[in-house]
């Protein structure tokens, strides 16, 4: 039984990537390593199909549903709006949350569709206001070989020309020079598991200390 210290508040680290990039392992790892070292942690993940909104999602992802690209990219954020007031919460009650993809999987899926009515701003939007992390972990890896990776499933996005618009996108977020850029650190996701995760760690186990100890402003 792990010993509550008293913190600030929780951190929020949010954990990105290509479908098959290896981040729910990975959000995994940083938990347990998290909990062994006596922090408070609360794992989630986006979408979370769960709820009804969720549900609605989850026939989209399977293609039971079709849905509008705007209908669906609202969808996608009332999901996190949803969890937004618990999130908070937590934080305030001093626990760090790792999440399993966060608003910029919501900016670039979306984006990456070329819906030319679709535009990275115009997807930001609804998720503005939404709790901002104290970090961003995106995990880089090449479109082939995430798709070598045993394949993709049979889900809406997991193809390779998506994937790969995916990823440029996702890249292009640090050059924005917005929030979105300063929260992101690129984690080379191709190398071994324990590889990522030490990489992971020095990238987010700072912030937590600093966050938890009141050093960090509050969101
Ligand atoms: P996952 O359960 O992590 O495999 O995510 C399911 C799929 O949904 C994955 O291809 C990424 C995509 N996705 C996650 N969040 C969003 C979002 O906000 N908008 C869109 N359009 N796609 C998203
Ligand atoms: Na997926
Ligand atoms: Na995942």
């Amino acid at each position: 039984q792990q010993q509550a210290r008293p913190v600030s508040r929780g951190a929020f680290i949010v954990v990105e990537g290509l479908d098959r990039a290896g981040k729910t392992t990975q959000v995994k790892r940083l938990c347990d390593s998290l909990y062994a070292q006596g922090h408070n942690v609360k794992m989630i993940r986006f979408p979370d199909r769960t709820t009804p909104v969720g549900k609605m999602i989850d026939g989209y992802l399977q293609s039971k549903a079709q849905l509008d690209d705007h209908s669906i990219h609202l969808l996608f954020s009332a999901n996190r709006w949803e969890k937004a007031a618990w999130i908070k919460g937590q934080i305030s009650q001093g626990y760090t949350i790792i999440c399993d993809r966060y608003y910029y999987s919501g900016m670039v899926y979306s984006a990456a569709k070329q819906n030319p009515a679709l535009s990275l701003g115009w997807a930001r939007s609804p998720d503005v206001g939404l709790p901002r992390p104290d970090r961003m972990i995106f995990l880089d890896l090449d479109a082939k070989e995430a798709e070598a990776r045993g394949g993709y499933g049979e889900e809406k996005y997991e193809k390779r020309s998506m994937q790969e618009r995916v990823r440029e996108l996702f890249l292009g977020l640090l050059l924005k020079g917005e929030e979105e850029s300063t929260d992101m650190v690129v984690v080379d996701a191709g190398q071994s598991v324990e590889h990522v995760a030490h990489a992971i760690w020095k990238e987010t186990s700072g912030v937590v200390q600093s966050v938890e100890s009141g050093s960090r402003k509050q969101i």
